[in-house]
């Protein structure tokens, strides 16, 4: 079309339609997005999301638009409507471009059913890369793209809310995406909220480099109705060399729901440091009833240092449940990695289990004189119970038994009651009961008297020693409960 005809159909798209506005310098500006069509923006300096027919504005157009001023932060939102209908699926047909300048992008709906789909069948590549800060995504279902979902690299204040990444179960079926849901490169403060990353077929969340990224409220490798695994081919969260990253937290809206992968259900490796898992539910539905295991282990800990897994206060314990491996596993080098506060029960292999340079993946590892012994947690020994006694009608009880550590040292024991033993005779630790703070003499050994409440339905005491570093040690051996409960009170 020649210049007078373009420039009348920009004045006629200025006076006559709502989505299209002008920029203004500085002033963020919303486009509307009003087609399913893929083509980019027809003109990028008139500050007009418009792809050159009708009154049309793609996503694609928006982004480019978007991106075209970087010192504004615009938004994008949709209103794709067919007749009445709105629609729904965008099919992506080539890359779409990178987030490169702060922006938000807000689906019009948080509900599965009615999200904005981008669907990258076919695609070889990734869905959405961000590489600007200050960008916010919200409410979008990303699926079938050959590569990643999401991409943040070198960003920094990033938020990913309310999203789908991987399988969108309604109209149609749409699978996950090929490679890891979200991959996060050398990022800074990266939030990963409220959102549904399943089916893909890498990690579902996949950290490498950066640090304080905050991941809470999602659910990481189940289906849409929370009840059967949808599961990513690798770790549900991986994080790797990256450093003060929350994972949950203590109210019940941070939660994570991490189960069913094909891999670990977390995995923090690589020279990791200061990361925080607290308050979720790994290897369970949404209810922490029904086992949904992850195949792998619950939580692998391998060359990584101060990983701060539960807690004592209220909220914060993980459920550790059903997981095919070892509820959580610390490998090698890996020292300083608090375990405690957790309910860790019906893992296929131990409840908490330390693992050596030069040891088998599935032992107790026995106490050592001394406690010399270096490597996973430092290789902590466990606390012996020794004797039990039982008081107020079975609702108490005062456990005695030692430590043998290092000597002149201070450690914390925490107790758990369990409604049955491990095969291995160790742990697990279903219910956590207490704590005590003991030291050990010149002679390596502290003993212990300590009045935790109980009930009947314990059958098992199991305990843990942790250092005054955060090194955890694996669970005791089981201690059998006899509340005597079939004899008549006078005999109790
Ligand atoms: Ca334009
Ligand atoms: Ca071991
Ligand atoms: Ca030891
Ligand atoms: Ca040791």
């Amino acid at each position: 079309m020649n210049r007078f005809t373009k420039l009348f159909i920009i004045i006629c798209a200025l006076l006559f339609s709502q989505p299209f506005k002008l920029t203004v310098s500085g002033v963020g500006e919303t486009f509307e997005v009003n087609t399913r069509g893929d083509e980019g923006d027809y003109e990028l300096t008139d500050g007009i999301c418009w792809n050159g027919v009708g009154q049309e504005c793609t996503l694609r157009a928006a982004i480019e638009q978007a991106n075209y001023d970087p010192t504004t932060a615009d938004t994008i939102e949709f209103n794709i409507r067919s007749g009445f209908v709105l629609s729904k699926v965008i099919n992506v047909g080539t890359t779409l471009p990178a987030l490169s300048s702060p922006m938000s992008i807000q689906g019009p709906n948080k509900s599965d059913s009615t999200k904005i789909v981008l669907d990258g069948q076919g695609l070889p590549f990734g869905g959405v890369t961000i590489s600007s800060d200050d960008v916010l995504l919200d409410s979008i279902s990303i699926s079938q793209f050959g590569d990643y979902g999401i991409n943040i690299i070198d960003a920094e204040n990033v938020s990913v809310m309310n999203c789908t990444i991987g399988k969108f179960q309604f109209n149609p079926l749409l699978s996950g995406n090929g490679s890891h849901g979200i991959f996060i490169i050398n990022a800074t403060g990266v939030t990963i909220q409220n959102s549904r990353i399943n089916d893909n077929g890498g990690d579902g969340i996949l950290i490498q480099g950066g640090y304080g990224h905050i991941i809470r409220g999602n659910v990481i490798g189940l289906e849409v109705t929370g009840t059967t695994a949808e599961p990513n081919a690798g770790n549900g969260i991986r994080i790797v060399d990256s450093d003060s990253n929350v994972v949950g937290g203590n109210s019940i809206d941070e939660r994570n729901i991490i189960s069913g992968n094909a891999l670990d259900g977390l995995l923090v490796e690589d020279d990791s440091l200061n990361n925080i898992i607290m308050g979720n539910f790994i290897g369970s539905d949404l209810t922490g009833t029904k086992i949904i295991a992850n195949q792998m282990n619950g939580i692998e800990i391998s060359n990584a240092f101060n990983t701060q897994i539960g807690g004592v206060g209220s909220g914060e314990g993980n459920l550790i449940y059903g997981n095919t491996g070892d509820g959580v596993a610390v490998k090698y080098a890996s020292i300083n990695n608090p375990v405690i506060g957790n309910s860790i029960y019906m893992n296929g292999g131990l409840g908490i289990n330390l693992i050596g340079e030069e040891e088998g993946t599935s032992r107790v590892t026995p106490n050592d004189i001394g406690d010399a012994d270096i490597g996973a947690n430092q290789m902590q020994n466990f606390p012996v119970i020794t004797n039990i006694k039982y008081e107020q009608f079975n609702t108490r009880i005062t456990l005695e038994g030692i430590l043998e550590s290092i000597p002149i040292a201070p450690f914390t024991l925490h107790f758990y009651g369990n409604d049955s033993c491990d095969l291995s005779g160790y742990g697990e630790g279903m219910v956590y009961l207490g704590g005590s703070e003991v030291a050990t003499s010149s002679s390596g050994v502290a003993e212990f008297s300590i009045t935790l409440p109980v009930n009947e339905a314990y059958d098992y005491i199991t305990a843990t020693a942790t250092d005054s570093n955060g090194n955890t040690s694996e669970f005791s051996e089981c201690e059998i409960l006899f509340f005597s409960r079939y004899l008549p009170l006078m005999m109790r």
